[in-house]
């Protein structure tokens, strides 16, 4: 979903654009829909690093070279998780990825690994960024031990419209901690 913060003037009026739209699947990614449209989440700029493994320029630079590889979508709100400047349980970072909770859980234990670099879908991603998404599984896994889940879980990665993404920074989800159904929703 892209919403351009400067179309609305309040949260109200963002809100009702956005329930009119129809587009959010819960009231939770709805809520989720409006900060972004209000605070900037797709279109806002990304403010100052203060606790990151990488420090601003290193970010500024892979955002740079993420738009010439993966064409120029925009930062999200998870561009703001990996500058910290908005709070985010995170859970485990190093040099290429970061796993936190993910805001909306959807079992006892869900969190989101995601690449430094914004690489938006994973259907945008190149043949050669083969070792960073082997990186983002091996650290999902690796997280999923650190948080106990040793009966098994679940892991997720939406893409596009069919698959109900919503945040356009490519992101696996881990869950886990109760039974799961299949097939999918
Ligand atoms: P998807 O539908 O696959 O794009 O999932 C996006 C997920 O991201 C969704 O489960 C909620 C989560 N999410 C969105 N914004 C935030 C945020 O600001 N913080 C955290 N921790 N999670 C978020």
């Amino acid at each position: 979903m892209r919403v351009m913060r400067d179309s609305f003037s309040s949260t109200g009026e963002a809100l009702i654009f956005l329930t009119r739209s129809s587009i959010c699947r819960s009231r939770a990614a709805l809520l989720l829909a409006v900060r972004e449209a209000t605070t900037g989440g797709y279109e806002g700029s990304v403010t100052a690093a203060s606790r990151s493994l990488c420090a601003k320029s290193d970010e500024v630079k892979l955002a740079e070279e993420a738009s010439k590889r993966y064409g120029s979508p925009g930062p999200t709100i998870f561009s703001k998780v990996i500058d910290k400047s908005i709070p985010a349980d995170i859970i485990y970072e190093d040099d290429k990825c970061l796993a936190f909770r993910d805001i909306s859980p959807q079992a006892p234990v869900h969190f989101l690994v995601i690449p430094r670099v914004p690489i938006p879908r994973i259907s945008a991603a190149r043949d050669d960024d083969a070792e960073l998404l082997g990186h983002l599984l091996v650290v999902a896994k690796n997280v999923a031990k650190q948080e106990s889940l040793s009966e098994g879980y679940r892991v997720v990665i939406n893409d596009g419209k069919h698959g109900s993404q919503s945040v356009y920074h490519l992101h696996v989800h881990v869950l886990g901690g109760r039974q799961m159904a299949w097939p999918p929703g």
